[in-house]
């Protein structure tokens, strides 16, 4: 047992709560699963968490302390059995228990199915934030949405995506959630305002016509090496009345459910769009759900502790992942007014100094609009409540700017030009006491192009927190090896203090480290090669080059111009006889939208390419192309600790941070990548020499736009690049087929290129090349790589965390 260990481990009576899980399952030992072993070990380590959780919970230190309330539409929690195991202290006890039982911990770890509640990068940012929140002790909640369905899951047939439903649930339950039955919400919808005379004066209220039970699911978040366990709350829809008799009595079985139904429906699945707004009503009706659920919560809380309802700023803050809760600002407010009978001032004054925004997203496709009708309809009193927050802002307007009418219309909250829509970024900011973008230059640009107005009209208001990941998951716990080995030279301490990783940089041109070190990278690559022969048949070479693009498919983050590199090594591979390179897999994973018809042809694409090239004899294993189907969490577990290099092409201006960046680079992979989002900060902390930068920058994207782009410019004066696009029109690699990828070379031709894949193509091959080359030099690339584990220690999502507490929230960490 170690000392840093939070529980007192009795071994003995651990397994005997196992087996008494197994009996509660309807099995014993000898007639057991592996699957119900591990819903047993999950269900006797959850009742630790959740008593932990309920203390944290009834701590008098955190009800008196101020509080985090992230409000999220998405967490991307990924599995929690062996990162909680990390957590608690207990991963080599529950080893030793488990294989008592006759197993293996992580063959056990396996059965477990990942709760895939985000699309990407976003929910998996609130991920690893809670994370944070918990290791450091600063009182949170997490707020989201039980979604019975997560994140499809995907497969292919015959190259093509196929979506099926995830039901990430186990028909007994996921073992880690506990329901709180007495902690439920009732959320209302649609319905009038009526307008109530009373002691003279007139106030208004909202009598919605249909009201929908939110029923709070708790998952606990484990604080690292400590028994603070803070909950991300989930609220799940449910009928306040289930089934009607009087309508089954009448022989109307339908109506006699249908409350139950639609009540279900609200959380039944996650809209699985990344980066994309699209605008569906149930959406909204999610969102409020979400919101006004959350905010019950939060007050409830509030007055539970005794505290005044104007001390509200004093004790939570409520930071608005992304647009999607929006509508909690409005609720608030409707709550302060319509129920706690406040003034409107005092409301503002309060409500305005709680919410924070955090954006995620320049992508004018992703800001989030809705028809003011259609929220009229659905929220008559938001709707009001807001029209009333504009009214008051634009007198705001018109004071700082007078006469002023274009900057009326760009910062008014309604956008009249055409159907009238709510613009909820404008709402954020105006709600909001602070602004944030995820990454310093993304943050520039949200001042410089998104909100120049906002920036002049609330200096300082807009600020930077850079994005981070947690160490725990994405190096101690994915990558075990290495980690023993960092914990060698520099201690234990690392995982809670990321930054301490600087010390391994003294290793970096020691012969033995850069040995130990890549022999580990080997091991993982390994790992990755095992799995990919098992599920796809495909014999990979470890001493290839480990090339990976791992994030969700879309056109700005060029997935494409990724392909383009790959064809042009074929082609040359075939063509050029005097061509060698460095042997290379390039990996692919991501899911493309089911709606995204340009991000599924690119997927089509690439596994086209990637079937002709790894049956081409005279290839032989200088290349292969693999498509990892229905990436998540859990592989990408698999993936990072394998990759050599990390690709990080979005188009300059485009990717707000990354993430996946992060975590490659502090898994020793070097990054080839544009000067875009948290790529320009993991540059300046690996410097130039260990990472491989290309293309345009914002600037260059800029000035090219101003100019004119011709992509057809590019194809007809590169020939590498003009026999790479034609093979996408004859049947190179749909062979009888031809014109299938055509969709493909229509995007950067007819379409015009929109993200620039045949201007930076040339840069592309060049820091490709020089990659192909630096890597058969193995002292040169370990020294590379052993520098990128120890230089970005900034990442790690707990300094993230310390800026929003030092710079918005102003929180103390409350020590259990
Ligand atoms: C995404 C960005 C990423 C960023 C994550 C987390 C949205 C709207 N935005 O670049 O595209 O890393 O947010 O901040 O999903």
């Amino acid at each position: 047992m170690t000392p840093k260990q939070q529980h007192a481990f009795d071994k003995s009576a651990f397994k005997a709560s196992m087996t008494q899980h197994l009996t509660q399952l309807g099995r014993t030992p000898e007639t057991a699963e592996m699957r119900d072993w591990y819903l047993a070990l999950g269900r006797a380590l959850a009742e630790h968490t959740t008593s932990d959780l309920v203390a944290t919970e009834n701590d008098l230190a955190i009800k008196q302390a101020k509080s985090v309330n992230y409000l999220s539409l998405e967490f991307l929690i990924g599995r929690l059995t062996g990162n909680n195991l990390i957590s608690m202290g207990l991963y080599d006890e529950i080893a030793a228990v488990v294989s008592e039982f006759g197993f293996g911990l992580t063959d056990l770890l396996e059965q477990e199915r990942d709760p895939s509640l985000g699309n990407g990068g976003l929910g998996r940012l609130a991920a690893c934030f809670m994370d944070s929140l918990a290791a450091q002790q600063y009182p949170a909640v997490g707020y989201g949405l039980h979604y019975e369905y997560g994140l499809f899951r995907q497969s292919f047939k015959d190259g093509a995506q196929q979506e099926a439903p995830d039901a990430w649930r186990e028909p007994e339950g996921y073992p880690w959630e506990v329901v709180r039955p007495d902690l439920a919400q009732t959320v209302g919808f649609y319905g009038h305002v009526a307008v109530i005379e009373e002691n003279g004066h007139t106030r208004r209220e909202w009598v919605p016509s249909l009201h929908i039970q939110a029923m709070p699911w708790d998952l606990p978040i484990v604080g690292y090496q400590s028994n603070t366990v803070y909950p991300l709350r989930l609220w799940e829809g449910r009928a306040l009345t289930p089934f009607a008799l009087d309508a089954f009595n009448d022989g109307d079985y339908t109506r006699a459910q249908q409350a139950a139904i639609d009540a279900g429906n609200l959380t039944k699945v996650l809209y699985p769009n990344d980066n994309h707004d699209a605008g569906k009503t149930l959406r909204l009706m999610q969102q409020y759900f979400h919101s006004a659920a959350s905010v019950g919560d939060i007050l409830r809380r509030h007055l539970d502790a005794g505290h005044p309802l104007a001390a509200l700023p004093d004790y939570e803050t409520i930071q608005l992942n992304d647009t999607h809760p929006t509508i909690a600002i409005p609720e608030l407010m409707r709550v302060l007014l319509d129920e706690h009978h406040l003034s409107w001032d005092d409301a503002w004054s309060i409500s305005s100094q709680t919410f924070a925004y955090t954006n995620h997203t320049l992508l004018p496709e992703a800001l989030e609009t809705w028809s003011e009708s259609l929220m009229a309809n659905l929220l008559p009193r938001h709707m009001e409540i807001i029209f009333e927050i504009n009214h008051r802002f634009l007198q705001d307007v018109a004071a700082k700017w007078p006469g002023d009418v274009r900057k009326q219309q760009v910062l008014s909250v309604i956008d009249d030009q055409g159907e009238r829509m709510v613009r909820m970024a404008n709402l954020c900011v105006i709600g909001s006491y602070a602004v944030n973008g995820v990454a310093a230059l993304h943050s520039e640009l949200v001042k410089r192009d998104l909100f120049p107005e906002f920036d002049a009209l609330y200096p300082g208001r807009i600020q930077n927190v850079t994005n981070g990941i947690t160490p725990r998951r994405w190096l101690k716990f994915c990558n075990p090896d290495l980690s023993a080995l960092i914990s060698e030279k520099i201690g234990d301490q690392w995982p809670a203090h990321l930054e301490q990783l600087e010390q391994i940089a003294q290793y970096a041109d020691d012969k033995a480290f850069q040995k130990a070190f890549m022999a580990v990278k080997k091991r993982n690559k390994q790992r990755l090669a095992d799995w990919v022969k098992t599920h796809l048949d495909i014999t990979l070479n470890t001493d290839a080059i480990f090339d990976v693009q791992i994030k969700r498919l879309h056109e700005y983050k060029r997935q494409h111009l990724n392909l383009l590199h790959v064809i042009s090594l074929y082609h040359r591979l075939i063509h050029e006889p005097n061509f060698d390179m460095t042997p290379r897999v390039v990996f692919f994973a991501a899911k493309a939208a089911p709606g995204y018809a340009l991000a599924k042809s690119i997927i089509f694409a690439i596994n086209k390419v990637a079937e002709t090239i790894n049956n081409d004899p005279r290839v032989g294993d200088k290349l292969k192309v693999v498509f990892i189907p229905d990436y998540r969490v859990s592989m990408a577990e698999i993936i990072i600790p394998a990759a050599d290099v990390s690709e990080q092409i979005s188009m300059a201006g485009k990717e707000a941070s990354g993430t996946g960046n992060m975590k490659m680079a502090l898994n020793g992979a070097l990054t080839i990548g544009t000067m875009d989002g948290a790529n320009v900060e993991i540059r300046e902390e690996v410097g130039d020499d260990n990472i491989y930068i290309f293309g345009l920058d914002v600037e260059g994207v800029n000035a090219l736009r101003e100019k004119g782009y011709h992509p057809d410019h590019e194809y007809h004066q590169q020939p590498l690049l003009k026999a790479s696009l034609d093979s996408l029109l004859d049947d190179t690699f749909t062979p009888g087929h031809p014109g299938l990828l055509r969709p493909v070379f229509d995007s950067v031709m007819a379409s015009g290129d929109p993200y620039l894949c045949l201007a930076d193509f040339a840069d592309y091959v060049r820091a490709h090349n020089q990659i192909d080359s630096d890597y058969r030099d193995s002292t040169l690339w370990a020294h590379k790589a052993i520098l990128n584990t120890a230089l970005v220690g900034k990442f790690s999502s707990d300094r993230s965390i310390r800026d929003y507490v030092t710079n918005i929230w102003q929180l103390k960490a409350v020590k259990r």
